[in-house]
């Protein structure tokens, strides 16, 4: 084990690690019968956040905060991990399930990793078949907290034999053997909210995920009109600013029914810097683009076939706005 204490980082192209009082995270990838079966890491089915998790980090990091499980319950949060800048670690992939626990590969997003060791079960050597789970470490639950451990303390300090320090290989993506486990080392040098999934579709579609919420105050601002906002149903307009209230969506997206909103100019009611922003907020939203609409799945088509007959401005003269969108879309080019 390297006691160079300027390798414990291991940037790319540093080929020696060092865990020397590295930080250790164990996730246990596993499939939970309770009594259907939930895919877990940690006992913990990931729960999609509402809002994208690179623009909140910091609160829905505390998703779950409270959330008390056990063997006999189904646990459901946004589960995360933090990790400070170049902060040293280690993450111990575990696959301690349940009888015919399948392999699962694991996927981290945002990086790609170092493996420093396999714990593999012990096998039959006739069938193939698993005979007892690897024995350096137990997972379960203590004090109402899950976790895993490992069975020698003094591993816990960093002091793990057979691991590969050495040019490691570079991955982004392993097979954690089904009762065994998988030791990577990971640069925490890329802020950013990451997803540590199990690449079997039907397991990460339930749950056997965590996020490696990795530097959340050095997180690059998202670009302008970068989404903001939470959930809104498949195939529908996504319309957002800042500094919208996320809780309305677009069932209660509606301008006030005693105005027709369209009647306004654009600009000089809906601009974010126009003195009529808190009026058109409360009674046009909609029409300004301040929450969330229902698309328009107009056809694209003229309702009237003479459309190039009338005057040259029909396409571009705010008078006759409402004229051509009910009746020459296709002909003013109205139709995206
Ligand atoms: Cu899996």
């Amino acid at each position: 084990m390297s006691s160079d204490p300027t390798s414990k980082g291991l940037a790319d192209g540093v080929s020696k690690v060092s865990i020397d009082g590295v930080r250790q995270e164990f996730l246990n990838f596993r499939l939970k019968r309770s009594p259907s079966i939930h895919p877990t890491t940690n006992d913990i089915q990931f729960k999609d956040p509402s809002v994208p998790f690179i623009l909140h980090p910091d609160e829905l990091a505390k998703d779950c905060n409270g959330v008390s499980c056990s063997n006999d319950t189904v646990c459901k949060c946004t589960q995360s991990i933090s990790v400070g800048f170049m902060e040293p670690l280690i993450l111990i992939f575990v696959v301690f399930g349940i009888d015919k626990e399948p392999h699962h590969p694991i996927h981290v997003h945002g990086h790609s990793f170092r493996i420093l060791k396999v714990g593999y079960p012990e096998y039959d050597e006739t069938s193939g078949h698993i005979i007892t789970k690897n024995g350096d470490l137990n997972c379960g639950y203590s004090n109402q907290t899950y976790g895993c451990e490992w069975t020698n303390e003094s591993w816990a300090l960093g002091q793990i034999p057979g691991l590969e320090l050495t040019n490691p290989p570079k991955k982004d993506t392993v097979v954690v053997p089904s009762g065994g486990y998988v030791i990577v080392h990971i640069t925490a040098d890329n802020p950013g909210t990451w997803i540590i999934h199990c690449h079997v579709e039907s397991h990460v579609l339930n749950g056997m995920s965590i996020v490696l919420n990795e530097v959340p105050g050095q997180i690059p601002k998202p670009p302008k009109g970068f989404p903001s906002c939470g959930d809104f149903p498949p195939n529908q307009k996504y319309r957002t600013e800042p500094q919208i209230n996320c809780s309305q969506t677009y069932e209660n997206c509606t301008d006030n029914p005693k105005l027709d909103c369209r009647f306004f100019n654009y600009t000089q009611v809906c601009s974010q810097d126009s003195v009529y922003r808190p009026w058109a907020r409360k009674n046009c939203p909609a029409y300004c683009g301040i929450c969330y609409v229902p698309p328009t799945f107009t056809p694209c088509v003229d309702k009237l076939l003479n459309c190039e007959e009338y005057n040259k401005d029909l396409c571009t003269n705010p008078l006759y706005r409402f004229f051509r969108e009910a009746n020459c879309r296709k002909y003013c080019d109205l139709c995206t």
